[in-house]
């Protein structure tokens, strides 16, 4: 008899048809519905699959008395129980690494759009407003200063897609990092205060909430650029939000939001900000890397007991 295995996420139809293959795969009802289907189904399930964006509370796995492994899609813990998990044996199998290319190569996009004013470029053209006038001067990005908040897997390949412009780069984070050449900046408002461009890479959670505050914000400053590709937890978007109408803030590009798919009304009008809907991770490529391993963690652990990659936990 396959195992059981509950879909607590929003998936790839194509994983999910893999996994309904594979295993014995359970679709979570709506909360109405959840505690009839816990109470005939609850005992048989073994695993869950979910994605980090949606994650799983810990009182869904407290309901789970045989569950042995959470299968994630994605590399943000935020949303995931660990401790809780820890404390049952439950294994916790995320997507690390496979997604670094494509989430730095969107970080840059970002950095290099608002740096040059391209979708606002692409907005005046289409307008019809050529003819009648200039396009304002941008910002140069080749040889300017780039600091990044976390230098973590993904940090470190924002920080390399970086060389080809010939930047300088430093990086904050709680702890240097022992085998990079990239200078350590332990006060974030000093790096903020040195960088052109500030792009945020930490992981999300209560320990980076509001990192990027009004402080942070007014030390990078009316020529500064905020670039957020991590969590939206980890900026206060009030304060950004106001820093960019006042003018305190030169630019933004955001992916990641405090209340997604919310994005505040406010930035809609804003041409200096560039806005995308969590999208750093999406192309088909990564998307199928994303999706292989969250299949091969789940098929590893019931096949040897271990996963292929495993999140510490918390
Ligand atoms: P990682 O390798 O774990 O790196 C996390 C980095 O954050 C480390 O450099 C860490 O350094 C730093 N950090 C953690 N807490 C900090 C704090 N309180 N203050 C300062 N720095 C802190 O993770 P990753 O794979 O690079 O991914 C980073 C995050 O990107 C994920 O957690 C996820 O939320 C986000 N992400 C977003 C997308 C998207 O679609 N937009 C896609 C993938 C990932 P220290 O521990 O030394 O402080
Ligand atoms: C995805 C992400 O959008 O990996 C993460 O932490 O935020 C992104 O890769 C997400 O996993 C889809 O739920």
């Amino acid at each position: 008899m396959n195992e059981c295995i509950l879909n607590a996420g929003r998936l790839p139809p194509s994983l999910l048809a893999r996994l309904g293959e594979r295993f014995e795969l359970l679709m979570l009802p709506d909360a109405a519905e959840r505690e009839g289907f816990l109470a005939m189904h609850g005992a048989r399930v073994r695993g869950i699959v979910t994605s980090a964006a949606v994650g799983v509370e810990a009182a869904l796995i407290d309901q789970l008395s045989e569950l042995q492994v959470i299968s994630s899609f994605g590399v943000g813990l935020d949303k995931l129980p660990l401790q809780r998990a820890h404390q049952r044996g439950i294994a916790v199998g995320y997507t690390p690494d496979v997604l670094n290319d494509c989430v730095a190569d969107l970080g840059f996009a970002l950095l290099l759009d608002v740096a040059r004013r391209i979708a606002e470029a692409d907005r005046f053209v289409r307008a019809g407003a050529w003819p009648r006038a200039a396009f304002p001067l941008a910002r140069k990005v080749s040889g300017a200063r780039l600091g990044l908040v976390g230098l973590g897997r993904i940090g470190r390949t924002i920080a390399q897609r970086s060389s080809g412009f010939e930047m300088a780069v430093r990086y904050h984070s709680r702890r240097p990092v022992a085998d990079v050449a990239w200078t350590h900046e332990p006060d974030l408002r000093a790096l903020a205060e040195w960088a052109d461009y500030l792009v945020v890479i930490t992981s999300g959670g209560p320990e980076t909430r509001h990192l990027i505050d009004a402080g942070v914000i007014d030390a990078l400053g009316p020529d500064g650029v905020l670039i957020n590709v991590a969590r939206g937890s980890v900026v206060d978007e009030h304060a950004l939000v106001q820093a960019l109408l006042d003018g305190r803030l030169g630019g933004a590009g955001l992916d990641v939001f405090a209340d997604e798919p919310n994005v505040p009304e406010a930035l809609f009008t804003c041409d200096r900000v560039v806005l995308t809907p969590h999208i750093a991770s999406a192309t088909r490529e990564t998307r199928q890397a994303m999706a292989d391993r969250v299949f091969d963690n789940l098929d590893a652990w019931f096949s040897s007991g271990r996963l292929i990659s495993a999140a510490a936990p918390a």
